[in-house]
């Protein structure tokens, strides 16, 4: 065979190619007629099987001919699937019905917790008075929970704070207060610290929850008397409260203070007058404090000849039910958006 008759050929095949890509209606015709004109197996690739028929120096000519053909084939096949995929989006497009004129959908932000928003509010106000924020872990040693804190081991003051023991003999943190030792024996005085976190007791009504959250306040320091708690409890409940709130100091006991106190604030609900909530006594208990016990500075390696200090323990809960009215502890757990919105 003449390279004239395989080029005569081979234009056959193109326009026959070429008519059979734009004659395929979709993908599955279109895909058909490229493996039958393009494949391995197609009809170009078949004409090199001519290659040996022709004289060698007419061989490189055919290789050119069959490379011109496919690549215009292959151009053909390309603009023909461009055009498939189009008109199949716009049908699609079409029986969508897509309307542009509905509102937006407005992605859900998520929101702060009111337990959260609270905690961060306290955090806020001791910082601003140069205090630092300390933690501890919530599986806790007896020993930093109860001995250190100068409750001896069967002591009738572990008994209000029983909680659930774990298999390696630690237990749920009752209270924050295990931070107060943790701290000394990292740190040397003066010290100045908050340790907010969770802790677990074996309560359970509507203003007491077997899982809430406190937080610690530490100051040691030389010199430090109970007039300075005074001081600086008044400045945290004035911030927290509105700046005429007036505290109030009751005698009580924690076996890690000596002496200790209850701190209340004057009910802001009634102003004094004597409501439900104040008890119709006027005063709303926030918290317990007191000087530290020698005994605890000494568990923490710190000298009471030479420093003393002053600690409080809050209920983030109790806060937040005052500043938002809340009767019911347990509405910060149940996790109902109606009630976490109204905070966001
Ligand atoms: C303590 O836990 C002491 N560690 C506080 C302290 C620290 C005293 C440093 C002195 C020096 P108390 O058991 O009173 O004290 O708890 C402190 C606060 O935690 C309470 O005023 C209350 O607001 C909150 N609280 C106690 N039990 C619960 C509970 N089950 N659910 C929610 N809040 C609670």
């Amino acid at each position: 065979m003449s390279s004239d008759l395989v080029w005569s050929k081979l234009q056959e095949l193109l326009a026959e190619g070429v008519q059979s890509f734009k004659d395929a209606k979709d993908e599955d015709a279109l895909t058909h007629a490229q493996k039958r004109f393009l494949g391995r197996k197609g009809s170009v690739q078949a004409y090199m099987q001519h290659m040996k028929e022709l004289a060698p120096e007419e061989r490189p000519k055919l290789g050119a001919l069959v490379n011109e053909v496919r690549t215009k084939l292959e151009k053909t096949f390309a603009d023909v699937e461009q055009k498939i995929r189009d008109a199949k989006l716009a049908a699609d497009l079409k029986q969508r019905k897509v309307d542009l004129t509905l509102p937006g959908r407005t992605p859900t932000l998520g929101a702060e917790h009111p337990l959260q928003k609270t905690q961060r509010q306290i955090e806020d106000i001791f910082l601003q008075m140069g205090f630092e924020i300390a933690q501890g872990p919530q599986s806790e040693w007896d020993y930093f929970n109860f001995e250190a804190l100068n409750f001896p081991a069967d002591h009738p003051a572990r008994d209000m704070q029983d909680t659930l023991m774990l298999e390696n003999g630690s237990l749920l943190r009752t209270h924050t207060s295990p931070v107060q030792v943790r701290t000394m024996l990292c740190y040397e005085p003066p010290i100045r610290i908050i340790a907010p976190g969770t802790v677990y007791r074996r309560d359970d009504d509507v203003t007491h929850s077997p899982m809430f959250h406190q937080i610690e306040g530490l100051h040691i320091e030389k010199g430090l008397n109970l007039t300075h708690l005074r001081g600086i409890l008044e400045l945290f409940a004035q911030s927290l409260f509105g700046k005429n709130t007036k505290i109030r100091l009751r005698p009580s006991f924690f076996p890690f203070t000596e002496p200790s106190v209850e701190v209340d604030i004057a009910c802001i609900f009634c102003g004094q007058k004597g409501c439900r909530l104040c008890k119709q006594t006027g005063w709303i208990e926030i918290l317990g404090a007191g000087m530290v016990d020698p005994n605890v500075l000494r568990e923490g390696h710190i000298d009471p000849e030479i420093w003393s200090g002053w600690a409080f323990g809050v209920g983030i809960e109790r806060v937040a039910m005052l500043l938002h009215g809340i009767s019911d502890i347990r509405l910060f757990f149940e996790s109902d958006l109606r009630f976490l919105k109204q905070f966001a």
